[in-house]
């Protein structure tokens, strides 16, 4: 059956085309600085948000009109992956993302829920046999259950800690037996709502010795996947304690985990920080944690995780950026944690969105590769260091100087001459690159 009988494959046509179902700037093939832009990118599909989700909000209730709606329980989870399927392939997307209860419905015991996860992941291991589609990551949702009211792996109910292990563990499970690149932590309600009535001590370490026993486990089996923490400082709980990448790393450090993980930096979850997306990128990237990205946008009017597609063109160029600097992401990927807005409900909405951020990504990719072909920031940043490079600032960079020294230093200076950062006319330039994009493109 088909699911999406309205769309064919998905093609690149050209900044010219006016057809909404094709790619005006991703274009696969096309090799940027002898890459394809396929590799490049990486793009995976949210599970629950493209085809678990039904738009249900806080004040109404689901409204999405989905060709799978009129299946219930084990029938409504095969018919989404038959629709999942399809989708990658008219997409052309090479990844995909879950958590285990948005591919198979919970049953009325931890074995039954392993039960209905195992004849998903038989019947998704069939379909990857020939499609080109693969897992990016998995994950374990210990949010949405009333049982994880308290969190999980940072849970006061040991009974809760031990069944958020047992879904890890069934979770690490899975990733192996679908040859997924990553495995994702998300701390979903591992935070506290009130110091009130909060160990927090013991629910840090608590969580530590969690990650430790993932770490053991997944040696043990064999399973090869990245592990990545993705920090979200707040929602659903008042204060997560994964808040952003500097406080995840300083728990990573704190407690010997630092060398099993890297970053699932989401750009919402950067600005709900207070932080932007190329920042939570950059961190992660200096500290050689950046994994893979979580592909979406905010509303900097609204204080909530909005999970919007991206299609800011300025952010895209600054996060691939940073992705290029980085090498690429190795094993990580653009993940669309992304969902259609309520008023955008039907089928056909899921390929514009998807077709908006691939492009808007695409863009980003070509402006970034140019900024830095032209040397554009790091000219600047490079004269700017000047002092650092000779005198004083090279004794510093050399750790060749003390306190002393740099107080008779200091004494015999006159007035110290500082310069323009330069930002306005850096920032033109971005919009004159991001303008140029059309350069060499013909269709
Ligand atoms: C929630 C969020 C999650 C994680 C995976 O804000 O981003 O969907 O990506 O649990
Ligand atoms: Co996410």
């Amino acid at each position: 059956m088909a699911y999406f009988k309205n769309v064919n494959h998905i093609q690149y046509e050209g900044p010219t085309s006016k057809n909404p179902l094709a790619f005006k700037y991703y274009h696969p093939e096309e090799k940027i600085n002898g890459k394809a832009m396929e590799e490049h990118l990486r793009f995976a599909v949210a599970f629950w948000h493209t085809f678990t989700g039904d738009g249900t909000d806080p004040f109404g209730d689901g409204n999405m009109i989905r060709p799978w709606n009129q299946f219930k329980g084990m029938d409504l989870a095969k018919a989404r992956v038959e629709a999942a399927f399809e989708l990658f392939e008219k997409l052309n997307v090479p990844f995909f993302c879950f958590h285990d209860v948005d591919i198979a419905p919970e049953g009325g015991t931890l074995s039954e829920t392993y039960q209905n996860l195992d004849r998903i992941v038989t019947m998704m291991k069939e379909y990857m046999r020939t499609s080109k589609t693969k897992l990016l990551w998995n994950t374990a949702n210990m949010f949405t259950h009333p049982r994880f009211v308290h969190g999980a792996a940072t849970s006061c109910n040991a009974d809760v800690y031990a069944y958020a292990a047992a879904k890890v563990k069934k979770g690490l499970e899975i990733g192996k037996e679908l040859g997924t690149e990553n495995y994702v932590f998300w701390g979903g309600r591992e935070g506290y709502e009130t110091l009130l009535n909060t160990d927090t001590k013991l629910e840090l370490d608590n969580l530590a010795r969690f990650f430790h026993m993932a770490i053991d486990y997944a040696k043990e089996i064999g399973f090869t996947g990245q592990f990545l923490i993705e920090p979200k400082p707040k929602e659903p709980t008042k204060h997560q304690y994964d808040f952003d990448v500097a406080t995840g790393l300083a728990f990573l450090q704190n407690y010997g985990l630092r060398d099993h993980f890297k970053f699932n930096i989401e750009a919402n979850h950067a600005t709900l920080a207070g932080h932007t997306f190329e920042h939570e990128l950059r961190m992660a990237r200096i500290n050689g944690m950046l994994g893979s990205v979580d592909a979406n946008q905010g509303d900097t009017l609204l204080g909530w995780d909005t999970d919007e597609f991206p299609t800011d063109l300025y952010s895209t160029t600054l996060a691939m950026y940073e992705i290029l600097k980085n090498d690429g992401l190795g094993k990580g990927g653009l993940n669309f944690d992304a969902k259609v807005r309520r008023g955008s409900f039907e089928p056909e909405d899921l390929f514009y969105a998807h077709i908006a951020g691939m492009d808007s990504f695409a863009i980003g990719l070509k402006v970034a590769q140019r900024l830095i072909d032209d040397n554009v920031f790091e000219d600047l940043i490079s004269e700017r260091y000047q002092s650092f490079k000779e005198g004083v600032g090279r004794d510093i960079v050399e750790g060749n100087t003390d306190f002393y020294k740099l107080e008779a230093y200091a004494l015999q200076l006159g007035d110290i001459k500082n310069f323009s950062g330069r930002q306005e006319r850096l920032k033109s330039i971005i919009n004159q690159y991001l303008l140029d994009v059309h350069r060499n493109v013909t269709v």
